[in-house]
């Protein structure tokens, strides 16, 4: 088998503060509309449960990610850069980000790499992949914090590890789904109970 250990890590939700930067800015635009704490997040989808809330907001929402720096000024969630340097130079892993952008394609594709230049360095633009359909990129591990990652390939290589977010927190995670808790988790067992 192959000695290496190749690890797809997921940026919203893992590497980038997706949900924090979603809310400062809609909040900022929006500030007399009614929003959805953290805390009561639901579901993975934000414009579903802003939908819910009030049908007219689910394209406010959709409206703060589609507009230009919204990826780029994302912060990193807490511990992120320095886990995935630390990865990065361990001995036989290959790191790879793994990232779905949105199909409003004007800005995303774009700022995902800067964003991966700015904190990670301009070698890791190297490890950047861009796919609407994970199930299709092969990797020993993908670390996501989406609970159903379904694709065209019904059995993919990787063993998806659950990495907690506000929305999924709650969720009962099933009997074979490992978690990672946050990245002062042990992601370093994770890995290497993957060797
Ligand atoms: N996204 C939406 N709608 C939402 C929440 C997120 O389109 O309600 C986008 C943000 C990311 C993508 O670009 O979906 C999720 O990508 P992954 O985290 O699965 O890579």
């Amino acid at each position: 088998g192959n000695p290496r250990l190749r690890v797809l890590l997921d940026m919203d939700g893992v590497i980038a503060d997706f949900e924090g930067g979603f809310l400062k800015k809609y909040r900022q635009k929006f500030p007399n509309e009614p929003f959805i704490s953290l805390e009561d997040r639901r579901g993975f989808w934000v414009s579903t449960q802003y939908g819910e809330l009030r049908g007219d907001l689910c394209d406010k929402a959709i409206s703060i990610w589609e507009s230009k720096n919204f990826f780029l000024e994302l912060e990193p969630l807490p511990g992120s850069v320095e886990a995935v340097k630390a990865m990065a130079t361990m001995e036989n892993t290959d790191v790879f980000i793994c990232t779905s952008p949105i199909k409003h394609y004007a800005h995303c594709p774009y700022e995902k790499y800067a964003w991966v230049e700015k904190h990670l360095g301009p070698d890791f633009l190297e490890k950047v992949i861009l796919t609407r359909d994970k199930t299709v990129v092969s990797g020993d591990i993908l670390i996501d914090d989406k609970p159903d990652i379904l694709g065209v390939e019904p059995n993919p290589s990787w063993e998806h590890v659950l990495f907690t977010a506000c929305h999924n927190k709650h969720l009962r995670a099933s009997s074979t789904q490992r978690r990672l808790l946050s990245w002062a988790d042990d992601w370093r067992g994770v890995l290497e109970s993957k060797r």
